[in-house]
């Protein structure tokens, strides 16, 4: 091994001759096996063992489960062929990052395709295009990677289905038609955003550097070819143009039609090149003319080339295999003559050998050869980092947002490290930039040349060289993803002195000297300066690397803590290193003193609590069950008051439900929307300019979508927006503060406005002013004095942070608040003849004004909540199940007992395979998975992803009133279970909260009123 390392270290600066792709999929669908094949060529494993090793799940657990859960990756060697005669081929090094198809591991999909340029889309033929090969077609989207596909699995279509090699072909070309309709949905989705990455090169380099950037970027040319490729709407993967392969990873045989089109080339008389493209579509090859000729000429008695030429071969030997296994004679030759015939390089003791699997296997890997079909695909169709470079860094190092001026030196020197991103530089002056995508925890055993007690792991960080070259002894910036270089700060850049190298090779490490731009390589001795991910740079003009976009939230939460409590310490330092470890989890602590993990799903969970277990913590700790998430709503409008402790303000809030789409759209759209709402105060962002108007078009979208009756009830985004003041909790969450009045105590006449209509205006929407009768009339009649600036802004101020506070945690059960608009009005105690206030705010008694103010509007918020409907709002899950028709029943009665919401049932043709869509509440989907399939035998398997908040719309205080209620509900309203209430209950139970007494079945059971979890 060591050997190749060198090997291949050598080939690190020959930028043209590198890919870095990662091999993406739908759980299951073969991305490790065929990874064991492009390693098996490169003798790393033996050719054997290729494709049953899985060489690239080292981890315990990925064995034991069999799928892929961490990202690895591992470098080869790809030497091409060339024709004779055109001297030495040029070998390619080829950095290989296996990804996980589990959607709870999704996170590390992001974090391999952040480092990567080109990416192999696996597809399973059998199974077709499924939630998860959405997913990952978008994330290689929106990281700008080329994408090669490879259809996986033919043997299945085989053996499993009994295909005929016509059904075959067009069960392949429906799925491509599929596939390339996902894409072209991308590229016209992002089709102005494109427009505008376009206008972005124009200005990146902006200032007194605009012209000389133009001149010598090429990627103008590169960003125009995109632009004219979606133009023309040309499909993404294209059999004849060569980025699709078919293969069998598992039995290690794959094919592009050019290998047959050059085989059968001179027997059809015609060229290779021609050949390829009537390979694939409707081209036939009529005998007697001795042409290939379209549909029409065919006539519907012949075979399409593809079938003829290239299905019927490999469904001849698959089915001669099998009878000769069986020792029945083949229907037409055996399979040794079709060896012979072939002229492939097979001993005579594999052909002749009694494993008939054995012998098909040896001949189709020789006939077939996977991985030089599949690198060749990879060296041809996939940029190398240079070719990349200039389409992808608009999107890997966005355009910084700066709050001041930069000298215009230091504008140069930002100007020149973005520019040696954008092209891969790798020149004597070009500044090192690398990005470190996640930390890895690799055991101390796997790295070589470094020694420690074996079971202990060390931290490398997991990245790649976007520009210079990076040395050991380097000294860099750690600058993480906030940075702003015009305002560093003090800390915001640590310098730090880079320690050691890695090639990475699977789980080994090895070390090397350096590594030049476009290579992804493992770092050591970052652990104390970077978290999850960072940027490292020479220079400190060098913004960060654009975040990385994660498809999932970490929705499942369980506390932890150690069995022994003398074992706390070793829990937190475990719980630090696991965050370390994994781009995804969080970990918090609760204000109960619990320490909190929250996850993407329960496998994820699952691996997080073994790691910690077992390489982190290594202590033994109790598990509590999973706390989910809700959120809380209302239904209707609700008032309430409450008056601050000195008497003199009195607080009114109304809560109102906000139309659905608002909530939905604020969540999806949080990161533009922080921005738009940032600019208000900095002029600086000019990106709000066009994010605000996609949020309003969003907007409107949905609402016009959900406008059916056209009642009116939908809303007016712009009326609602022009009023808005604030949005909370944390200033862009997704309830929002109308702007309210300050109202005389005496006569209840509105007298001035509370509050700015901020949104409203960030969002470039003027409002329509209000008339007030009496402007600044207040103070003759109230005890505080209204009309001063000072308490003016005090009372507005901390109504903000009241309605903030409010909105973080909710009256039912201290959820945030979701899709509540909330208008607050202020009244201040009237003064009553010659009453005489004291002047003061009485602080001295009931502490500082302010945080009266502040106390008041929560409450007053709380309250209101509470009357105007509570609804618990709660997680949802888009539950695809794919079953068979025996286990259909089972499937169904598993639904319906988690509350799950059928949307389709479809059967995929020809298959036998039903596949439900559904959405399931995520509080009732621990188990889902093993409970579903129990009940169908194995037969029915389910991928649940985070799909939306939905309204549960059951009153959780509901009691019957009438004599019908009586008679539905029960007494006490418990004749059937409210769901709501129990949800409330089990969640106020496990955080300590008094449960309350509406909240209580049985009377006698009211000992236990306050009791703690
Ligand atoms: N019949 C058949 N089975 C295959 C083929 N390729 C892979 N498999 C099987 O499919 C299963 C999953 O393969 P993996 O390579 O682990 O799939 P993966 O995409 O890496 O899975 P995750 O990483 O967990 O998403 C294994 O049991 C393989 O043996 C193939 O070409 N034909
Ligand atoms: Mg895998």
């Amino acid at each position: 091994m060591e050997r190749a390392v060198e090997r291949l270290s050598a080939l690190q600066s020959k930028r043209e001759n590198i890919r870095n792709i990662c091999v993406l999929a739908h759980v299951d669908h073969g991305k490790t096996t065929l990874s064991d094949g492009l390693i098996a060529h490169n003798g790393f494993i033996s050719q054997k063992l290729a494709g049953k090793l899985r060489f690239m799940d080292f981890l315990d657990d990925e064995q034991r489960r069999g799928i892929t859960m961490k990202s690895a990756a591992i470098s080869l060697l790809y030497t091409p062929k060339v024709a004779p005669g055109a001297g030495e081929p040029e070998p390619l090094l080829i950095n290989l990052i296996d990804s996980p198809g589990h959607v709870d591991f999704c996170s590390e999909v992001s974090t391999a395709a952040r480092l990567s340029d080109g990416g192999l889309v696996v597809v399973d033929v059998v199974e077709g295009i499924c939630v998860q090969t959405h997913a990952v077609l978008r994330q290689a989207w929106e990281e700008r990677l080329q994408t090669c596909l490879v259809f996986n699995k033919l043997d299945r279509l085989i053996i499993e289905m009994g295909y005929t090699p016509l059904e075959a072909y067009e069960r392949m070309r429906n799925l491509l038609h599929e596939i390339n309709g996902v894409m072209s949905a991308f590229v016209s989705e992002k089709f102005i955003s494109q427009a505008d990455t376009l206008l972005a090169t124009a200005d990146a380099f902006g200032g007194d550097n605009a012209a000389e950037g133009e001149e010598t970027l090429p990627e103008d040319a590169e960003l125009e070819d995109i632009v004219t490729d979606a133009d023309h709407s040309d499909d993404a993967f294209s059999v004849d143009r060569g980025n699709v392969a078919f293969a069998c990873a598992a039995d290690g045989w794959a094919f592009r039609v050019d290998l047959f089109a050059e085989m059968y080339a001179s027997k059809l008389g015609c060229s290779s090149k021609t050949l390829q493209r009537g390979l694939w579509g409707d081209w036939f090859y009529h005998p007697k003319s001795k042409k290939i000729v379209g549909k029409k000429t065919a006539g519907g008695k012949l075979k399409p080339l593809f079938v003829q030429l290239v299905l019927d071969p490999i469904w001849k030997m698959y089915h001669a295999a099998e009878a000769e296994k069986h020792g029945y004679p083949p229907e037409g030759k055996d399979l040794a003559t079709m060896a012979a015939s072939l002229k492939v390089d097979v001993p005579e003791k594999d052909i002749k050998s009694s494993d008939r699997k054995y012998a098909l296997n040896c001949i189709l890997k020789a006939w077939l050869p996977l991985s030089p079909t599949v690198l060749e695909m990879v060296a041809t169709c996939l940029p190398s980092p240079i070719k990349s470079a200039p389409h992808r860094s608009f999107r890997l190092m966005p355009a910084p947002t700066l709050k001041a001026e930069l000298d215009p030196a230091d504008a140069r020197e930002l100007t020149q490290s973005r520019k040696a991103v954008a092209t891969c530089s790798t020149s004597e002056g070009a500044s090192t930039a690398v990005f470190v995508s996640k930390m890895l925890a690799v055991p101390v055993s796997a790295v070589n040349g470094m020694s420690g007690a074996a079971g202990d792991s060390v931290f490398l960080g997991f990245g790649r060289v976007y520009s210079g070259v990076l040395r050991e002894g380097d000294k860099l910036y750690v600058i993480n993803g906030a940075y702003d270089p015009s305002d560093p700060g003090e800390d915001a850049c640590e310098e730090i002195v880079i320690e050691d190298l890695y090639l990475m090779m699977g789980q080994g490490m090895f070390r090397v000297k350096e590594v030049p731009a476009g290579n992804v390589l493992a770092i050591g001795g970052l652990e104390r300066y970077i978290l999850k991910s960072a940027t490292l740079s020479s220079t400190k003009m060098c913004p960060p690397f654009g975040n990385m976009m994660f498809q999932v939230a970490a929705i499942v939460k369980v506390a932890v803590e150690p069995e022994n409590v003398s074992d706390m310490p070793a829990l937190v330092e475990g719980l630090r290193l696991l965050n370390r470890s994994d781009a995804f989890v969080e970990v918090g602590l609760m204000e109960t003193g619990e320490h909190v993990i929250a996850a993407a799903g329960e496998v994820h969970l699952e691996r997080c609590i073994a790691d910690l277990r077992e390489r982190f913590a290594k202590v033994d700790l109790k598990v509590s069950p999973p706390l989910v998430s809700f959120r809380e709503s209302v239904s209707s409008t609700g008032v309430a008051e409450a008056t601050t402790s000195n008497g003199l303000l009195t607080i009114r809030a109304t809560a109102s439900p906000l139309p659905p789409y608002f909530p939905r759209v604020f969540e999806d759209s949080m990161e533009s929307l922080k921005k738009v709402l940032l600019s208000s105060h900095n002029e600086q962002l000019d990106d709000a300019d066009t994010l605000a108007p996609e949020i309003l078009s969003k907007l409107k979208t949905s609402r016009d979508a959900l406008a059916v009756e056209g009642d009116g009830t939908e809303g007016d985004v712009q009326a609602i927006l022009s009023e808005a003041w604030a949005l909370g909790p944390k200033q862009v969450g997704p309830n929002l503060l109308t702007v309210g009045e300050t109202v005389d105590g005496e006569t209840g006449m509105p007298l001035r406005s509370l509050g700015k209509p901020l949104v409203g205006e960030a969002f470039g929407i003027t409002p329509t002013p209000h008339q007030y009768a009496a402007p600044g009339g207040a103070s003759s009649t109230s005890l505080i004095d209204m009309s001063d600036p000072t308490v003016m802004s005090t009372v507005e101020g901390n109504a903000l942070t009241g309605f903030q506070m409010a909105t973080l945690r909710g009256p039912l059960c201290d959820e945030p608040l979701f899709g509540v608009n909330v208008r607050l009005e202020v009244i201040p105690k009237p003064r009553h003849g010659d009453e005489e206030g004291d002047g003061g705010f009485g602080e001295e008694q009931y502490g500082p004004f302010s945080g009266q103010v502040t106390s008041a509007t929560r409450e007053a918020i709380r309250r209101s909540v509470l009357k105007a409907g509570p609804r618990l709002v709660e997680a949802m899950y888009l539950a695809v199940i794919n079953t068979t028709s025996e286990a259909l029943g089972g499937t169904y009665s598993v639904l319906g007992r988690r509350r799950a919401k059928i949307l389709s049932e479809s059967i995929r043709e020809g298959t036998g395979v039903f596949i439900i869509h559904s959405y399931l509440p995520v509080a009732a989907s621990f188990g889902f998975a093993d409970e579903l399939r129990h009940s169908s035998s194995g037969a029915s398997n389910a991928q649940l992803m985070l799909s939306h908040w939905e309204r549960l719309d059951i009153d959780p205080f509901f009691t019957p009133k009438t004599e019908e209620e009586r008679e539905e509900f029960g007494e006490d309203g418990d004749a059937g279970p409210n769901m709501a209430r129990q949800l409330v209950d089990a969640t106020r139970r496990r955080k300590g909260l008094k449960v309350e007494e509406t909240l209580v079945k049985v009377a006698t059971k009211q000992r236990t009123l306050s009791r703690k979890a």
